[in-house]
């Protein structure tokens, strides 16, 4: 198991210089930032990205993510053309020594919080979700805005795109995976790369937009589509565990031989559809993190985990949920946990 960090590139405060300094964090996981979804990552960008992890004594084998264009998962005429260049990505990620893409096929929206800044008792801050404040949220004003969220959409254009999501609903969804799939999961397995597709998160539909990478039995589904080791998951603990029915052990079994990456983070919940992010530790949270790694090793997983969203400690101010100090504190914790797995006598 391999633990990386994820970096925002250049304009990115946690610089490489400081993640190296984080004991046990052999890799950074990061993508190419300006160009629009859809398009061709040019060869150069990609180069200057390795060669700057590479200088910093960091592996550069994780991409998160090469955004999957909306004309893909709405199944539009254009989605042709960007799902060739979707392939071109692959082969050319693979060229540069990436062995692992994380992806999503949430329509319009990745993530999801109701607040950014929400206060935990130890006077920190935390992203949280209310399903309540989310009803009440008007998807047209940009009330707030996550890292990861495509903010080149006008007020016209999302209209137009919520529009046409309309006539989307969760069957033709899957029915546009599956034809996605189809054409890109031979091109990653010819050049060795797993496809990792990132839990919806929250892992349930959001202002009438169909997701369906939810739970168990619709991993297992996606898994069946095309019958690959390069068609995979990344086994998000905080997005699949906001569901209280979500049984990560079963999810890890389920997945076995399939899941390219693990974000690991722990969240509270207070009820049904609400909870807080929390500090990464089991006795912070809902997650058992030793029991999620212990069934990982015991399922033979053998890929790439990074802490995942911290809180705001120590007065840190940045990007949200991707700021230094908690995800540093994370990084170590996990790689507490991974040695003590790692030297369990388990058959896998
Ligand atoms: C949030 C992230 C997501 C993730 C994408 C993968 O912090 O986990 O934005 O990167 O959903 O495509």
């Amino acid at each position: 198991m391999k633990i990386t960090f994820r970096w925002y590139g250049e304009n990115d405060r946690v610089t490489l210089e400081k993640i190296r300094q984080i004991p046990v964090v052999s890799g950074v996981v990061s993508a190419i930032y300006d160009v629009p979804a859809g398009a061709v990552w040019s060869k150069e960008s990609i180069k200057k990205l390795s060669d700057a992890c590479h200088k910093n004594g960091l592996e550069f084998e994780v991409v998160e993510s090469v955004p999957v264009h909306e004309d893909i998962k709405s199944g539009r005429p254009n989605a042709k053309l960007y799902t060739e260049n979707y392939k071109t990505n692959i082969r050319n990620l693979a060229e540069y020594g990436v062995k692992c893409i994380c992806y999503n096929f949430m329509p319009v929206f990745d993530w999801l919080r109701s607040e950014l800044s929400a206060p935990l008792a130890d006077g920190s801050n935390a992203l949280a979700y209310s399903h309540d404040a989310v009803l009440k949220m008007n998807p047209l004003i940009s009330e707030l805005s996550l890292p990861g969220w495509d903010a080149s959409y006008t007020r016209e254009g999302l209209k137009e795109l919520l529009n046409e999501y309309k006539a989307v609903d969760e069957e033709a969804l899957w029915k546009n995976l599956e034809n996605f799939l189809k054409e890109i999961i031979p091109v990653a397995e010819s050049v060795g790369i797993k496809m990792a597709i990132h839990p919806d998160d929250p892992p349930w539909g959001i202002f009438g937009l169909p997701r369906i990478v939810t739970n168990r039995a619709n991993i297992e589904r996606l898994l069946g589509l095309v019958d690959s080791p390069s068609n995979g998951i990344t086994l998000c603990t905080g997005s699949l565990g906001a569901a209280k029915e979500n049984d990560l052990t079963e999810i890890i079994k389920t997945a076995r031989g399939r899941i390219g990456f693990v974000h690991l983070r722990n969240i509270k919940r207070s009820n049904e559809r609400d909870f807080s992010e929390t500090a990464h530790p089991s006795a912070c949270g809902d997650i058992d993190m030793y029991g999620v790694l212990k069934t990982l090793k015991e399922n033979g997983f053998d890929g790439y985990i990074r802490p995942d969203h911290g809180r705001m400690i120590w007065g840190e101010t940045g990007r949200y949920g991707y700021g230094l100090f908690d995800r540093a504190l994370g990084a170590c914790y996990i790689a507490g946990l991974v040695e003590a797995v790692e030297k369990l006598k388990i058959e896998s």
